[in-house]
């Protein structure tokens, strides 16, 4: 059973997200300070690609495994099984859950959900959680569909009310308690750890709002 709360202070983050290139170092910052779960998306053009990729990933899972934080992988399927990691988040253009399920049966599955129709087309049966977005615009995303605002929360959490969500999409610890009163589970962010220069007081920040802890 998904532990929900993993989805509270969701870091993702690639060396393409980071200021001077060290995602290494962020991350470490980030794990200290107490994010609950971490998804490497190494994506665009200046994404690392093959080896580079692979190295990195596990540099970054072995980080994880030390604070035992959930480390999933954006999109790359074979990169996810290959280090074994423990999960998998995936778009509505990529792979079909149903097709990999056999080997993520025991993994984390994650899914993009931008809209209702997005959400109605989904087989949602192995779904352990739906990231919902963008809720505000995001320049960490070049492909990012139309904003939804608060209310794409609050009516996907009416629509659903069991499903975990976590939102997605230009979330500051300034806006994360509207989102979590409207209903999500957690809040997902890049570049408001990756761009900042107290990732500590950022993650704390965002902790606060999480009453039963
Ligand atoms: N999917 C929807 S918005 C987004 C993704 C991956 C980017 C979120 O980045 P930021 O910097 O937290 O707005
Ligand atoms: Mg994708």
């Amino acid at each position: 059973m998904f532990d929900r709360k993993l989805l509270r202070v969701y870091f993702i983050a690639g060396s393409q997200d980071t200021t001077d290139g060290d995602l290494k170092r962020v991350l470490q910052e980030a794990l200290e300070a107490g994010i609950t779960m971490f998804q490497f998306r190494e994506k665009g053009a200046r994404a690392l690609t093959g080896e580079a990729k692979e190295a990195l990933a596990r540099e970054l899972f072995a980080l994880c495994k030390v604070s035992n934080v959930p480390f999933i992988v954006n999109d790359d399927v074979a990169l996810a099984k290959k280090i074994d990691a423990d999960g998998i988040h995936l778009g509505q253009d990529d792979e079909k859950i149903e097709h990999i399920i056999e080997d993520f049966n025991d993994k984390i599955i994650g899914l993009s959900v931008s809209n209702f129709a997005e959400y109605d087309q989904s087989d949602l049966t192995h779904v352990d959680y739906i990231g919902v977005g963008p809720v505000y615009e995001t320049s960490s995303k070049s492909d990012a569909k139309k904003p939804g605002g608060i209310e794409l929360i609050r009516k996907m959490r009416l629509y659903d009310e069991e499903i975990p969500i976590v939102a997605i999409g230009g979330i500051t610890s300034t806006n994360c308690e509207m989102i979590i009163d409207a209903g999500a589970d957690g809040i997902s962010t890049i570049s408001s750890i990756t761009q900042s220069d107290n990732i500590q007081q950022v993650v704390t920040d965002y902790l606060k709002y999480y009453t039963d802890k």
